[in-house]
Formats: C-alpha cells, structure tokens, sequence
C-alpha cells in the first residue's frame, strides 16, 4: 500500500479504506415529573424494548440521572431524540432526550 492518500492508491491496493459510520448515544434524562410508565411506554414504543428491558432502563435513569436509550448512526439518532421530544411535548411530560458521539 501507498502512503499517497485516497484515489491514487497502487494497482496492487487489495483494501481501499472506508469510514465506518460514527455512532452515537441516544440518551435519556431523568426529571421529578414524568410518569413512570409514560417512560417504559416510550422505550418500548421508540427503542423496540420489551417490558423487562424497559422498566430496567426506566430504573436505570431515574436512580443515575442519564442513561443509554440505544445506539445509532447520526441520522437515526437524531431522528429518535425528536420523535421522543415531540412525543413527550404533545403529552406535556418534561422528558429530555439527547445524543451523544459514541
Ligand atoms: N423520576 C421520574 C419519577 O419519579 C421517572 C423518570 C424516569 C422520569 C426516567 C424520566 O427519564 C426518566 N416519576
């Protein structure tokens, strides 16, 4: 292999470099005022969690404060932390949703 950057690699160059796509944390925040389940109803609705996995994470958060939802390409990530904002908006529950580069 050549040390002459991209697109002017050898003949012989058997393994082009690619990019992994970066990854990224979704996360969830604890407050005093959302319900319980209104947050199990949302791991469950939004990250394709079962109950038990829910109710562990739900716990999770609201004993450490933050705690990780799933992880995902910036896209989808992105797309989760608005879907979990609006949903939480449109219910008048003050849940936070962020991202964080894995
Ligand atoms: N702390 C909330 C309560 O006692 C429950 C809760 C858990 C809220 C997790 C947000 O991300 C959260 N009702």
């Amino acid at each position: 292999d050549d040390t002459r950057g991209p697109g002017v690699g050898l003949a012989t160059r058997t393994r082009p470099k690619t990019k992994k796509p970066s990854q990224y944390k979704v996360l969830l925040l604890n407050d005093d005022y959302t319900p319980m389940e209104f947050v199990v109803h949302v791991l469950k609705a939004f990250f394709q969690m079962d109950t038990e996995q829910a109710t562990r994470v739900m716990l999770h958060v609201h004993q450490k404060g933050v705690g990780v939802c799933g992880i995902f390409t910036y896209e989808v990530a992105e797309t989760k932390v608005n879907q979990v904002m609006d949903f939480a908006k449109k219910h008048q529950h003050p849940l936070q949703c962020t991202l964080e580069k894995a």
